[in-house]
């Protein structure tokens, strides 16, 4: 039986292969691919950011690890979407301008494509104009953005006065989220909802459009 402290230290390590190998190895098990991401890539992901933190972990270390987690959820992101296949409604997602950070947003993308969402990735460092012109051509009915850096949330509010000034903000529903954004900051900006996790941000999806 795969141990998902295994999965935890694989992503710490930065081992792909191996990381690839033991959500393999659990899928076949039945473990769920819900469980191996909530309880193995995102843990051993928030290690690496807290040795990120105290300078133990430097940027090569941390593209590494993001590598390994990648190399995972390549495996579970089929797998988290096939859990249900009636469609609830069509997502804009990005992470804001001048912010690299994707892994979160890819969860979070992931867990939306499993809640029944189809989901446009727009990418990383999407800027409010790239943001509200892909809300004009695909008509969503939310747009998720994530932010990393303290210097960048600041995008988020930029994205949602622009879509006003366009008249595209009535209908869509906007939820945001990335470690440094709380629910007092998405109030503060207008935003629908906040985020604190990839599984809540699918849940407010669907509470947001009335489709639970
Ligand atoms: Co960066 N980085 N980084 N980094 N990095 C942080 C964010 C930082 C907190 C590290 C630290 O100092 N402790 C710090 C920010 C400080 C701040 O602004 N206050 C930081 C810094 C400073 C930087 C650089 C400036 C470093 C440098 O170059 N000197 C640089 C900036 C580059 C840029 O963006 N312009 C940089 C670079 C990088 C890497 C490229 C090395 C790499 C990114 C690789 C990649 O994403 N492809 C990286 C990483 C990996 C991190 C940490 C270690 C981990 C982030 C992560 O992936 N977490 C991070 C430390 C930390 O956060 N503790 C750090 C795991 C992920 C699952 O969590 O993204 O929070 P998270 O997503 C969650 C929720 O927030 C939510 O659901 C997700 C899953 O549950 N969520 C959403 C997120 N978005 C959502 C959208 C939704 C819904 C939910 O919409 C519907």
């Amino acid at each position: 039986m795969v141990n998902l402290a295994d999965i935890i230290t694989g992503v710490v390590l930065g081992n792909a292969k191996g990381t690839k190998s033991l959500t393999e190895q659990a899928i076949a098990e039945g473990v769920a691919p819900e469980k191996i991401l909530h309880d193995g890539l995102v843990p051993g992901m928030n290690v690496v950011g807290d040795k990120f933190r105290n300078n133990e972990y430097y940027v090569p270390e941390v593209l590494i690890a993001a590598r390994a987690m990648n190399s995972a959820l390549d495996i579970l992101k089929p797998l988290l979407a096939q859990n249900e296949d009636n469609y609830r409604g069509k997502v804009v997602i990005g992470t804001v301008k001048g912010d690299l950070h994707d892994i979160g947003k890819n969860i979070a993308a992931m867990m939306l494509e499993g809640a029944g969402f189809q989901v446009i990735d727009l990418g990383v460092d999407v800027s409010p104009e790239k943001m509200v012109e892909a809300v004009r051509q695909n008509k969503p009915n939310i747009l998720g953005m994530s932010a990393l850096l303290t210097t960048t949330m600041t995008y988020m509010k930029e994205t949602i006065s622009a879509l006003e000034k366009e008249n595209l903000r009535d209908k869509l529903k906007i939820i945001i989220g990335g470690a440094p954004i709380t629910e007092d900051f998405a109030r503060t900006i207008g935003a629908d909802g906040y985020a604190p996790d990839a599984s809540t941000g699918a849940e407010i999806a669907r509470r947001l459009i009335g489709k639970n």
